[in-house]
Order: C-alpha cells, then structure tokens, then sequence
C-alpha cells in the first residue's frame, strides 16, 4: 500500500509554494519580508525574555513564517470547490463574515486548521470572501457579471482529478500530492489575460472596484499575503521609509502590555499589467499584509472589544480624522479594557490554556481550576486568536480597493445563502477556543489529581 502524506504536510507544502509564487509576482511582498525580518532582529534583541516565551508558546519556530492569504470567488460553485481542495490540507471553514455593512459586497469565511497541533505544524489559513452579485445594483451589469463567470472554470482538470482521488482514498501519496500542490497554484496564480475587453473592465471597475476584481480575470488570483510581526508600529513606520506606502491606520486593538486579538496593517495594492483582449491595461488589486496575534476574547470580551471599538469609529473616524487622532482615540476608549492576563482571566474575558506549574505533581491540593492556579499549582497562557475581526478586514479591503471600495449597501448578512453556498457550516470559532480551554482545564486537573500539591 503506498504511504499517505498528512494533510499538515500539503498545507506547509502548499504555504510554501504560495509564498514562493507571491514573493516573485509582487517583489514589493519581498521587501516586506525583509523590513519584517530585521524588525523582529531588533526586537528580539531589545527583550530579553521574548524568545524564551515565544518558545514557551510555541511560536518561535513560526517567526517569519506564520502567514495568510486572501482569496475572493464569484460563483457559488467555486466556493464549494474550495471547500474540498482546501480539504485536502486539513482545512475546514471556520466562521461567518459579513462585510456588506461596510459597503463591500461579499460575505467570507477563513479555511484554516482547527487543531492546536495542526496550527503549530503550519498555521496558514486563507480568508476566502465570496461575491454577492445581488448587491450589484445595476440590473444589466449583474446579469453580464453572471454571465462571464458562468464561462470560467478556476480548476484545472488535474487539480480536480487530484481531489476527487483524495475524497476516495482519505489522503495523496507524495508524488500526488506534489502535483496537487502545482495544479492548486495554477488557481491562485495571478493571470494578467482578462476574461473581457477594457471597456467592458472599466464598467465593472465603475460600479465596484472589488467587482472588477473578481469578475474580469481567469479566477481567484491570491491578493495578498500576510506575514506576522513582532513589532507591527514599527514595521509600519519602516515601510515608509522604506518606499512602501502603508495604509493610514493599524487595524484592531491598539498596542497594549497584554495582546488581544489581531492588529493587521498592509501596504497598499500595486499596480500590475494585464491585457484586454489585444489592448494593453494594467490592473490594482494585490498588496502584502503583516500581522501581529494576542489572545483570543470569550464573547464578553468581544462583546467588550466591540462597544470600544465602536466608540472609537464614531468619535474618530479614520475617514475624517488624522491617524494620529484616531491613534490616540484608541488608546484613550481601550483604557477600559483590562490590560494583565490575571485580570483577563478572573473577568473571563480571555482564553486560557491550563497547565500544571512546574514542579506541582499529585497531591493534597484541593478544589477547581481557579483554586489550583491560586495555590501556585496550575499556569494559564492566553489562547492565541486564530480568526479575523470584520471591521478590520473592511479596513484592508477599503485600502486596498482604492477609490470606491466603499458604497452604501442596503443588505444585511445572508449567512443562509453563504452555507448552501459553500456546502458546509461554518464552525463556530468561539466553540472552539472554549473546547480547547476545557479540554487543558481537563487535562490539567487529571495531571494533579482531585487534589494536588506542590513540591
Ligand atoms: C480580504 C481582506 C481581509 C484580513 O486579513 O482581514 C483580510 C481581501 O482583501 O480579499 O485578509
Ligand atoms: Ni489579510
């Protein structure tokens, strides 16, 4: 019998070829990596202890490396056929994302690895965002829209074949799955041919930039990859010195002792060459993104994250108001926003992930979670957020789209048509940072017994 690759090992196969494929089609995405670089050098070396608790938290081998990407799809059809080629690498659709109130017609989930082990083998995840072609409002266009995507087919035949022997056999042999990883590209690569003419494209680019995007061209190009930043203040100052022309604001929390959830910034999309039929045209869609990741909130803390968030947006808002205004708006609103892990916990407003202290064993300790992590027994670590923030993803779309990336769309979220779509459920993120907190709580109390003491 031939031996099965892991679905772990497709999916860092497969990072690896995006980012090799990216670094060579937006060489801007190259010198983003090195500016990322040598800001996490520096930061390193300015703390002390940062490498030893990256290690603790299984992070240090995923410097320079962890990463998504962001893909967006026209037809219900080619997002169900994502679904089964990224399950192919051990990822499932997680979360709903409705970004229609932000006057961007698609609604998203992220195909990612739900297991703690499999995130640690190779994180990578894609934001998948799919076109709401209802929210077209011009009538014509819609039905021309719907028409030139009907035409396209974004697989090639292998790369079906490929999945449909993987559906069949639980998994690939190496070389199969090296072919897969080949063919998959194919999906993702950046086609400079459009699928129609340049009036036609510039019609599209009138009603919705993000329209253009999807309907014009071969498939999903990949537009954007994301590298994580030990720094993310800094590495935004240094791409403009560095000739890179970041968005105006970070997105997300601000920078905080204890880190919550995600802050993401990006450069801003450059202009490639394409062709309209025989005419010559160039195209704006793809940029490079960085990201830095804190703890993953329990729906209070969301719920909390939200109203500050929400206060800031109004009182500040990044359209109108400096960076340097909405910065300190920021910081100002999330004051109210505990800033310790002992506090995150005690007010759950974080996940946590228990273990037993060093050097607690069996014992006489008495009592729950709380009690052991009182008497010295037990450790908590912040459950890193593994998701995206709506908002947030508005706010890179926005940059990125230009000049009309933002229309008021009378719509609310269609999380029904999302499902039938994708043929599958998303799961539930929340869901799943809790079944990974209970499971250490478990685990954890099973280690010291029903009671425990310390050395
Ligand atoms: C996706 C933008 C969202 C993020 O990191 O929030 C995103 C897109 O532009 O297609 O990637
Ligand atoms: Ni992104």
């Amino acid at each position: 019998m031939t031996q099965l690759v892991s679905a772990d090992t497709i999916r860092a196969m497969f990072s690896a070829e995006m980012t090799q494929m990216y670094r060579a089609e937006v060489p801007q995405y190259q010198k983003l990596a090195h500016i990322v670089a040598e800001v996490d050098g520096r930061t390193l070396a300015a703390d002390e202890t940062l490498a030893e608790r990256l290690r603790r938290a299984g992070r240090y081998d995923l410097i320079g490396v962890e990463r998504h990407g962001a893909i967006r799809v026209g037809r219900p059809e080619e997002l169900s056929g994502l679904r089964r080629l990224f399950a192919v690498m051990g990822m499932t659709p997680v979360g709903y994302y409705d970004l229609s109130p932000a006057g961007v017609p698609v609604h998203s989930t992220c195909f990612r690895p739900v297991t703690e082990q499999a995130t640690r083998i190779c994180p990578f995840r894609i934001f998948t965002s799919l076109l709401r072609p209802e929210l077209i409002e011009d009538e014509a266009l819609r039905r021309e829209a719907l028409a030139i995507l009907e035409r396209r087919r974004i697989f090639t035949p292998r790369c079906e074949h490929l999945i449909e022997l993987h559906e069949a056999h639980g998994g690939l042999s190496e070389a199969q799955a090296m072919e897969f990883v080949h063919e998959a590209a194919e999906t993702f690569r950046w086609h400079g041919q459009a699928k129609v003419s340049a009036d036609v494209y510039r019609k599209f680019l009138a009603a919705h930039p993000l329209v253009a995007d999807v309907v014009c061209f071969q498939g999903p190009h990949i537009n954007h990859l994301t590298l994580p930043s030990l720094d993310i203040d800094a590495v935004q100052q240094s791409m403009v010195e560095h000739g890179l022309d970041p968005k105006a604001i970070v997105e997300g929390p601000p920078r905080r002792r204890a880190p919550i959830l995600l802050r993401q910034t990006s450069f801003k999309a450059i202009e490639e060459k394409a062709r309209f039929d025989g005419e010559e045209g160039a195209h704006k869609a793809r940029f490079g993104e960085i990201e830095q990741r804190g703890a993953a909130l329990t729906a209070a803390g969301r719920a909390l994250y939200d109203e500050l968030l929400a206060q800031t947006l109004a009182a500040a808002p990044p359209d109108k108001a400096s960076p340097a205004d909405y910065g300190a708006e920021l910081a100002r609103r999330f004051a109210d926003f505990p800033d310790d892990a002992a506090t995150l916990r005690a007010r759950r407003l974080a996940f946590f992930r228990y273990a037993p202290a060093a050097g607690a064993r069996m014992g006489a300790g008495r009592g729950g979670i709380d009690e052991l992590i009182q008497a010295g027994l037990a450790q908590a670590e912040p459950i890193f957020y593994e998701d995206f923030l709506p908002v947030s993803a508005a706010g890179i779309f926005q940059s990125n789209l230009g000049e009309g990336g933002r229309r008021e769309l009378a719509a609310g979220a269609a999380r029904g048509a999302f499902e039938e779509a994708l043929g599958a459920t998303p799961a539930d993120e929340l869901a799943l940072y809790a079944q990974s907190e209970e499971a250490s709580i478990r685990a954890t109390l099973e280690a010291l017994g029903a009671s425990a003491t310390a050395v």
